[in-house]
């Protein structure tokens, strides 16, 4: 090993022990183990611009072990990003630093995803190795030609969205994928014989991975590796047996550097072994060159390929540009030509139909439901092994790993992903879900057979608790569109949304038809709103989502028969609805005293609107397997029972 390679790796190493000391917290092991890897990567292969961390073709590095997270921060700052300062190092952990306890994606800064839920930076990295190669089909193999490097550990690979993703692009032949296992066969409870006795290489050459073994402190063995990758045909695992801790003679190869400072004494012990005779966070000024000089060389890189660029600018923004709103417009006024009863799965089909182009930025899937989610139309071109030239993924039963996937293609460029499966399964994406939500990204969940109103499939299938616990995420708009237009309104506020995904909550059944009259405005875009009223003067409010808002309305005429007048309120969002003005929240909210809400699922959520003095008529048990409308009736969805419980309420 050069002694220019082993200074360079031992930056790392220091700047992360320092900074986790300095912290008093902190995951040392993991990058004193992978410093040697990190180095040669960086230094050899890894083609990035710290000067435009954004550069659209740059290789994706992606920590997917996110403990780790000080081996990332030192080589932004070593390599010469702005976003890492050596006090941003300092203030590792504290309020605001830029270097955060995990990592966290900011755009502009080198960090490229959200990491630290393990096994997530997996399926990020099949998202940006699939939108990768997608993009290639569109501008060019000149121009779009990078890779996408996952660090992943031990405890990475334990988890099962790493089994999804993983077989996924050894399915889909992602050759530009490359894996940097950091097999030092240790996580938090001790050594991993305590848990895994799996055979890595048959297991990943089942994917359809190549795998390669090295020795991940020895430089000419990554070297080897690395440069073998750069014409991979496959995926690649690069299984690199590293010791944990490395240089620490007391703690390296233990569990006990995974995740607390290495202690004073520790540590200098550690700059004994390793010959380190430098400060705490000092780089001495020629090793700093020798870094920086590694990150400048991607600004003449950049250089060359931005006169590639320009010409083929128009060929991008092509691509960027979607004309959704008169897409969806002209689709409003279709819907109102035809007015019939739809489900709401299928009223979002049609608006996919419309929207579905091969020049736009939209790519769609489904977890193996697409004939249920509605979610694939004639127009889509299925992605295929190997065939990257089409914008529909058939994800395969693996709703976890389709939601990590679709955070990494929403973060990779300009594409709009959105991918289906049942609304009860979205407890299988909930760990993704609510990383799109932290990372700002503009993922669409199509979330079909939202309710009871599914039917004989019964309780395992039916949700209850799921609407409001995805409205108890922060940044994730729900919606629960009542009808077709709806529907298209719904989709159209979740396209515009470039800092929120979205989550379109649909039915199975049909449903009537509730706006009848073009409006060119998004009213669900108000979250609620009022869409019937049985006299100017009215003495109770009825909310409903969804399948319930026809329901309300039934409620409200039988209610008008017995002259106890009623407005009905539309609410397929309550996060919009919550943003909205005082004035407006208030005409909605308090025109009357007595208020109810009807949604078939947890009615918790809904009290916040109905107040203590209301009621909110829900569901608060799991649900039944038979025909839908014996459901409803069983659990007292029926309009003969709000309307006679509500006059009860009424009468207080
Ligand atoms: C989903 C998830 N479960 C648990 C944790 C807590 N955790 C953080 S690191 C870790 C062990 C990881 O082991 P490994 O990947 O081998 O990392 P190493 O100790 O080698 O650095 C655990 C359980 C987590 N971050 N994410
Ligand atoms: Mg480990």
């Amino acid at each position: 090993m050069s002694k220019l390679h082993n200074q360079l790796a031992n930056c790392i190493r220091f700047l992360s022990i320092d900074a986790v000391q300095k912290a008093n917290s902190g995951h040392p092991g993991m990058p004193m183990g992978m410093a040697d890897v990190a180095t040669v990567l960086f230094k050899d292969y890894l083609k990035f611009n710290p000067k435009n961390p954004d550069w659209l073709n740059r290789d994706r590095f992606v920590l997917s072990a996110g403990h780790g997270s000080m081996l990332l921060y030192s080589l932004l700052y070593l390599t010469g990003y702005k976003s890492v300062s050596i006090n941003s190092i300092k203030k590792f952990r504290q309020l605001n630093s830029i270097c955060a306890g995990h990592p966290e994606y900011h755009p502009k800064t080198g960090i490229e995803t959200t990491t630290g839920p393990l096994g997530q930076g997996i399926a990020n990295a099949v998202g940006f190795a699939i939108a990768e190669e997608v993009l290639k089909k569109k501008l060019g193999e000149n121009l779009i030609n990078h890779k996408t490097y996952v660090l992943a550990g031990d405890g990475c690979l334990m988890e099962g969205i790493s089994h999804e993703a993983m077989s996924l692009a050894g399915h889909l032949k992602l050759k530009n994928l490359v894996m940097l296992f950091d097999n030092n066969k240790i996580s938090i409870d001790g050594p991993t014989s305590l848990a895994v006795s799996d055979n890595f290489k048959k297991r990943f050459e089942s994917y359809g991975w190549d795998y390669i073994l090295i020795d991940g402190h020895n430089e000419k063995q990554i070297n080897r590796a690395l440069k073998k990758v750069q014409n991979a045909k496959r995926p690649t695992v690069i299984s690199c047996k590293t010791k944990i801790g490395y240089g620490s003679p007391n703690k390296s190869g233990k569990s006990s550097s995974h995740g607390s400072p290495l202690g004073l004494d520790e540590i200098k012990l550690v700059r004994k072994v390793l010959n380190w005779n430098y400060k705490p966070f000092e780089i001495p000024n020629k090793l700093l060159k020798e870094w920086r000089k590694i990150g400048d060389k991607g600004q003449f890189i950049e250089k060359k390929w931005n006169k590639l660029f320009k010409k083929n600018k128009k060929k991008f923004n092509q691509v960027a540009k979607n004309n959704f709103k008169n897409i969806l417009d002209s689709e409003k006024k279709n819907a109102l030509k035809e007015l019939k009863s739809l489900a709401t799965r299928k009223s979002s089909e049609l608006t996919l139909n419309a929207l579905t182009n091969k020049d736009n930025s939209l790519i769609g899937g489904s977890a193996d439901l697409a004939g249920s989610n509605n979610t694939k139309t004639k127009k889509h071109k299925i992605i295929e092994p190997g065939k990257f030239d089409g914008n529909y993924i058939h994800y395969g039963v693996r709703e976890h790993a389709m939601s990590g996937i679709m955070n990494g293609i929403a973060l990779h460029s300009n594409f709009i992903p959105y991918g289906g499966t049942f609304l009860i399964f979205s407890d299988y994406c909930k760990p993704s879900i609510r990383l799109s939500a932290l990372m700002q990204q503009r993922v669409i969940y199509v979330m079909t057979h939202d309710s009871i109103g599914l039917g004989e499939d019964g309780p395992t299938h039916q949700p209850i608790e799921q609407l409001s616990g995805l409205r108890s995420i922060p940044n994730l708009n729900v919606f629960r569109p009542a009808d077709r237009v709806e529907t298209i309104e719904c989709w159209e506020h979740a396209l515009k949304s470039s800092k929120t995904p979205s989550i379109l909550s649909l039915t199975r059944q049909n449903l009537n038809p509730i706006r009848k009259k073009y409006s060119p405005n998004n009213k669900c875009s108000l979250g609620a709103y009022e869409v019937l009223r049985t006299n100017k003067k009215i003495k109770l409010t009825i909310f409903a989502s969804g399948s319930e808002v026809n329901l309300a309305i039934e409620t409200s005429h039988k209610l008008a028969k017995e002259k106890i007048y009623s407005k009905v309120v539309s609410a397929p969002c309550m996060e919009l609805f919550d943003q909205q003005s005082n004035s407006y929240k208030d005409k909605i909210l308090n025109e009357t005293k007595n208020k109810i809400s009807i949604e078939a699922g947890s009615s918790d959520c809904w009290k916040k609107y109905v107040g203590e003095s209301g009621k909110a008529f829900g569901i608060n048990e799991f649900g039944k397997s038979a025909p839908y409308k014996v459901i409803y009736n069983y659990f007292g969805l029926t309009k003969e029972n709000i309307a006679k419980e509500t006059k009860k309420l009424i009468k207080k």
